[in-house]
């Protein structure tokens, strides 16, 4: 049999090859697949019955037109994509991002990540991901519902409660999954809940989703730090972004006396020498959907930094919660030059190869993406299983399960880099974890 090492080489190479100029999803895919060689010697299988090149091509790519009319009643064109990756779980489950730099290669790198990121969890989700390259960016609420039902009109033949259940990423929240929900029940007749998650709470949507992704990253950078018998309390972090993910962090990490010292959005960073203020950033984001230069309105201790980079600012910890690449490798080595001791990635993929490799190379604690930002997901679970039986559960009840999933989680991790020789490394950790779970239930499901 060829050696693990080449295969790997060799799978990668043909992934380059067959889907020429998506470095995104070609860097996701590296990732992976780098971390694998061990577990492909353990388990001559997965090579055998090729689990890797089945793993690297979805099994369905929707691409489709997205026609809408704007409040001036002109026609504007957007691109729709669903990238159904991987159902060897259960049916696939992700999100739908609706920004201007949404491509085929972006879905695809999210959908390849979702795979393993959702095996994690423990819960019965195969991966997939979707989006548009529309940009919600100051469109009226019209305007935003409009784009919805359009983008629904094409999607709903593909969705289902058994086949394909998208919820939020970037750009679409609340307010949008219910326009997507209200399109979907009218189209098919059907009001069909387990469709989509992270639906309001009036059109059976769970408690705790909203604050799950955010609140599952420091239950698992808390769990990472008690490891190695440090505390979150009154330590410095630094988070970017300042939406869905970033707010919910930041108010977990207040419960856990954690000082929040800067936030951000594309147009820059504010700094708040007495810790960002929670009130004040949710009104201004999740209020009057504003921009983070505005808290220094509010907040006169702070400053803004237009166009300012968050990772210039020390800080113990550091959560990215914005984007994919927001930490390059020099922000690694400033970061860590600046006594920083843990990292956990909230966004998807947002530390690029070289980041990864400072931090490794510093030892610091570093949680990857798919194991630390999966409570999100997790809660989407939980959402289609209270669905399916249709009720609800308590705020209580419901946000210790995430908690609990989220401890299991980084306790597979830590346990898998354990077994194969690299106590402490949660990227592999992760990866193995994942990979191995969804390679045998592609095993035992037949060549499909
Ligand atoms: P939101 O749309 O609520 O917020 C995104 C935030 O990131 C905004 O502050 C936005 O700033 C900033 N941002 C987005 N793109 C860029 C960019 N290209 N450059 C600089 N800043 C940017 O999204 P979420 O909080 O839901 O998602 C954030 C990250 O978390 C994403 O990587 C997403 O994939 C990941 N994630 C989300 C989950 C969820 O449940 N929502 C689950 C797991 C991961 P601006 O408003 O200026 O664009
Ligand atoms: O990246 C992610 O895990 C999400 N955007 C959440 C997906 C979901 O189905 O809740």
């Amino acid at each position: 049999m060829v050696p693990a090492n080449e295969l790997i080489d060799s799978v990668y190479q043909e992934v380059v090859r067959r889907n020429p100029g998506e470095s995104e999803f070609h860097q996701a895919a590296c990732e992976v697949l780098m971390s694998l060689a061990p577990v492909l010697v353990k388990y001559p299988e997965f090579t055998e019955n090729k689990i890797l090149e089945r793993l690297c091509e979805p099994e369905r790519q929707v691409i489709f037109r997205v026609p809408w009319q704007d409040d001036k009643g002109t026609i504007n064109i957007n691109r729709g994509f669903r990238v159904e990756f991987n159902s060897a779980l259960g049916p696939y489950k992700g999100g739908l991002r609706f920004h201007p730099s949404v491509s085929l290669s972006v879905v695809k790198f999210l959908g390849f990540e979702q795979i393993f990121k959702n095996a994690l969890t423990g819960l019965p989700i195969g991966g997939g991901k979707g989006g548009s390259d529309f940009d919600p960016k100051g469109r009226s609420e019209n305007e935003i519902m409009r784009f919805c039902q359009s983008f629904m009109t094409e999607l709903y033949r593909f969705l289902g409660e058994y086949t394909d259940v998208p919820a939020g990423d970037i750009g679409v929240g609340t307010r949008e999954i219910n326009y997507l929900f209200g399109q979907y029940k009218r189209i098919t007749n059907r009001y069909e809940s387990a469709t989509l998650t992270g639906k309001s709470l009036h059109t059976t949507g769970s408690l705790v989703r909203t604050e799950a992704t955010g609140y599952g990253l420091v239950y698992f950078l808390d769990k990472m730090l008690r490891t190695k018998k440090i505390s979150l309390d009154s330590l410095t972090c630094t988070v970017s972004g300042s939406g869905n993910v970033a707010i919910f962090a930041i108010e977990k990490l207040h419960h856990l006396g954690a000082k929040v010292m800067a936030c951000s959005d594309s147009d820059g960073y504010v700094y708040d020498k007495n810790g960002i203020d929670l009130e004040t950033l949710k009104e201004i984001k999740l209020g009057y959907r504003g921009r983070i230069g505005d808290y220094i309105n509010h907040r006169k201790d702070a400053y803004f930094k237009e166009h300012g980079n968050i990772w210039e600012i020390p800080c113990k910890v550091a959560l990215p919660c914005a984007t994919q690449n927001e930490i390059n490798g020099k922000d690694a080595q400033m970061l860590v030059k600046n006594g920083c001791i843990a990292v956990a990635e909230g966004a998807n993929m947002p530390s690029t190869p070289e980041a990864i490799k400072v931090f490794k190379e510093a030892n610091i604690a570093f949680g990857p993406a798919k194991a630390a930002n999966a409570g999100g997901v997790a809660t989407s679970a939980l959402e289609m299983q209270q669905n399916a039986s249709r009720d609800s559960w308590s705020f209580e009840y419901t946000n210790n399960r995430l908690k609990e999933i989220m401890e299991s989680i980084h306790d597979v991790c830590y346990s898998k880099a354990e077994e194969f020789g690299i106590k402490g490394d949660y990227v592999q950790g992760a990866n193995i974890a994942g990979f191995i779970k969804v390679a045998s239930a592609m095993l035992e499901l037949g060549l499909i």
